[in-house]
């Protein structure tokens, strides 16, 4: 990757990270930790490897994300707001009355949000309708889903998955959030999950292993995937939640986090400024 877009790209993770923490300090509360494990995997797309028009977000000739763990709407709408989609400002106004960022993605309210999601496993299936229609239609964008570590227990997404797989949906890139936890404690206590990599093969997708947090290792991954023809890919993302902020990384329950006691909103704010001083000093170069 070009020294300046990989610049760009870290740039753009900084400013995903602290509209997050923004949004959600303002709010008071939110999904805090399975928000931030995305925001190298967004800014790699938003920033890189998506086909998109802000201006136009329904274009037809465009990719599609869909975000099947819908509660980390943040990182999506803040990789959107970045991306032009629509005013910072607007991040404000998450899950209040009449706002275009409801608490969990909607696509009937927000410009470039492809698919409603919110309750877990059902985004598997609508991505895979969706990229069984844009294979019909010969069209060549993308479908990029994104699932939860504990989103998986939801057996819905192992027949979206085997669905994709049977009718090698190649323009299909699946990407698990392996993060290690889930709502109320870890992954591996709530239901063991064996090897994603070992299931994802034997389900027929061709698998990469990748650091959440490596941008570089995040792109060259995707354009495998795009050069890998007559089978999906999975990219298993190897993450953390609360990923990027030691303080909400070590959080014991990070998964919903209450910004209502000195500790939390310090944390936040520290960090939005140590992000912003990135930002300013990257920008004046
Ligand atoms: C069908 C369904 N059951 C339960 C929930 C409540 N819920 C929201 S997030 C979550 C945990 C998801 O864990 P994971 O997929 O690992 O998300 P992440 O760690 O990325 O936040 C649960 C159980 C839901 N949204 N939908
Ligand atoms: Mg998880």
């Amino acid at each position: 990757m070009e020294q300046e877009t990989n610049k760009q790209l870290h740039v753009l993770a900084a400013k995903i990270r602290r509209d997050i923490l923004a949004m959600l300090l303002h709010r008071g509360y939110g999904h805090l930790g399975g928000s931030l494990s995305l925001v190298e995997y967004m800014s790699v797309l938003y920033g890189k490897q998506l086909h998109y028009d802000p201006k136009d977000p329904q274009k037809e000739d465009r990719d599609r994300v869909v975000l099947s763990k819908g509660h980390a709407g943040p990182v999506w709408y803040s990789a959107l707001a970045e991306s032009g989609f629509f005013d910072r400002d607007v991040l404000y106004t998450l899950n209040d009355g009449g706002t275009i960022l409801p608490s969990h993605p909607d696509r009937l309210k927000t410009p470039g949000v492809d698919m409603t999601t919110g309750s877990l496993g059902q985004g598997t299936s609508s991505a895979a309708g969706i990229a069984m229609g844009l294979k019909m239609r010969c069209s060549d964008r993308y479908t990029y889903l994104i699932v939860g570590d504990g989103e998986l227990n939801e057996g819905q997404c192992w027949e979206a998955f085997q669905f994709i797989a049977n009718y090698k949906l190649d323009h299909c890139i699946v990407a698990i959030d392996d993060n290690k936890r889930q709502l109320d404690g870890y992954t591996k206590d709530i239901m063991y999950p064996f090897s994603y990599a070992d299931k994802m093969k034997a389900f027929g997708f061709n698998v990469i292993v990748v650091k959440g947090d490596d941008m570089e290792a995040i792109d060259a991954a995707i354009d495998q995937a795009k050069a890998t023809v007559g089978q999906p890919t999975c990219l298993v993302l190897d993450t953390v939640k609360g990923q990027g902020v030691p303080y909400f990384e070590e959080m014991r329950s990070n998964h919903s986090v209450k910004f209502n006691n000195d500790a939390n909103i310090n944390a936040a704010k520290e960090a939005i400024a140590q992000l912003d001083a990135y930002i300013a000093k990257e920008e004046s170069k």
